[in-house]
């Protein structure tokens, strides 16, 4: 099986593409960099030390003998490169995570809002339009975000995607039916996100793509079983208020002994998912493909919900840190209460890896082993949502 990674060098995007070669998948990336040219912009670097991406494939080769190709192709741009390499490639599957997806650094400017919109739409409906001009069978698992939902569970489980519902007819007949579940999104990167999923909806109706949208929740962790195989594979680690994500920001602080910065009360429930479980998902959406003409397929890609401010506890009671709340940089709820249904991964035999000590222990080990590269300026969140 043939499988393109858009976004391949990124911090899903990488352990899946190694994840996948070692699973027997045959690998093409595609990614142009975008990511570590970011980190140029916002003065800061990943905490790890990445390799550049040519040594990652040799890498990858010497240990596993397995070649994966690479293009840089900037997809939201080089419409023909694009299509030209997916007609020769003709991969079954691709995976598309080539998108710009921090919140705080979609919300720091105009031309940031703007970069996000133009770069996060343009790919995604350059990769739907070069798949239907090539005639391609190609099932797309897109990247989505569980922040496409809103956070608040209204006083029910968040389905996986559409909401059914019963409406009244003028005839006084009652009607069910299943709709998509009402966007509700809260940053510039998470309203891309809603609108990916109005593409998929066009083109899986109007031109038949098989098409897994997968809303995917907080990542943490760092390395997967193929990343910690030599230094040269290691994964990025973010944490900076820009990219890093809150659990493993927390993680790094603890081991700064700086104070965890919990964004005003800290009430805030998010769900999340470790990046080993990560990849294994992908590697289950890929095997489970939608059948010829059924509807796009949406599942939530999270094995548990946490508050921030029950994580902020959970490491401080660990490491001895402590914790200060910040004036909340957002727009968003102080508090909310989020149920979420991930009964399709289940089904497929995704065993959780919920938080553990030991997996806090693995993240913050990475963290004390690199803490050296750490610029402390980057740590407090600059970017805010309303000026
Ligand atoms: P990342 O920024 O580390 O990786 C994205 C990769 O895509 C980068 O290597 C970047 O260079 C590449 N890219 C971006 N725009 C491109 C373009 N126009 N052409 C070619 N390549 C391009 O992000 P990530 O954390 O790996 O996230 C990957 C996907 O997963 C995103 O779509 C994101 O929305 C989704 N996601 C991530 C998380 C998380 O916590 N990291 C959670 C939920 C969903
Ligand atoms: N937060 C803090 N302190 C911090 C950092 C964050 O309190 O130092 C809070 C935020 O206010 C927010 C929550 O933690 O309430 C999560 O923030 P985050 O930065 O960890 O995650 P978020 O901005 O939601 O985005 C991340 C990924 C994005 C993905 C999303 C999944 O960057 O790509 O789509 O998680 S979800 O949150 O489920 O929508």
């Amino acid at each position: 099986m043939k499988v393109m990674i858009l976004g391949g060098d990124g911090f899903c995007g990488w352990p899946t593409a190694l994840h996948l070669s070692n699973v027997g998948m045959d690998v093409v990336i595609v990614d142009n960099l975008s990511r570590r040219m970011i980190d140029v912009e916002l003065e800061c670097d990943s905490l790890t030390p990445i390799s550049p991406i040519s040594e990652r494939i040799a890498t990858w080769k010497s240990y596993s003998g397995k070649t994966i190709k690479y293009y840089d192709i900037d997809i939201a741009k080089e419409y023909y490169h694009l299509s030209n390499v997916l007609r020769e490639e003709a991969p079954d599957s691709l995976v598309h995570f080539a998108e710009q997806r921090a919140a705080p650094y979609s919300m720091k400017s105009p031309k940031h809002k703007i970069y996000t919109v133009d770069n996060n739409l343009n790919a995604t409906h350059n990769v739907l339009c070069a798949i239907v001009e090539n005639k391609l069978k190609t099932h797309i698992v897109h990247l989505g975000t569980m922040g496409v939902y809103g956070y608040t569970s209204h006083g029910m489980r968040i389905p996986e995607g559409y909401l059914d519902i019963k409406v009244q007819t003028d005839d006084g007949l009652v009607r069910n039916n299943s709709i998509i579940y009402p966007p509700d999104p809260g940053s510039i990167y998470h309203l891309t996100k809603t609108q990916d999923a109005l593409m998929f909806q066009f083109y899986n109706k109007n031109d038949g793509i098989r098409i897994t949208d997968l809303h995917q929740g907080v990542v943490w962790g760092t390395n997967t079983d193929e990343t910690g195989m030599d230094e040269r594979l290691i994964n990025r680690f973010d944490y900076d208020g820009d990219y890093g994500t809150v659990l493993n920001r927390f993680l790094m602080q603890s081991v700064l002994n700086f104070p965890l910065t919990v964004y005003g009360t800290g009430g805030q429930t998010r769900a999340f998912i470790h990046i080993k479980d990560s990849v294994r998902c992908i590697e289950l959406a890929i095997k489970n493909p939608p059948k010829a003409g059924e509807r796009v397929k949406i599942f939530n890609q999270v094995t548990e919900t946490h508050k921030v401010r029950d994580l902020a506890g959970i490491v401080s009671d660990l490491t001895g840190c402590p914790v200060e709340q910040i004036e909340n940089p957002r727009v968003e709820e102080a508090e909310n209460d989020l149920d979420v249904d991930n009964s399709n991964f289940l089904a497929l035999g995704l065993n959780p890896t919920t938080l553990s000590k030991g997996l806090l222990e693995e993240v913050a080990d990475v963290a004390k082993k690199y803490i050296h590269r750490c610029d402390k300026t980057k740590i407090l969140p600059k970017s805010k949502w309303r000026t």
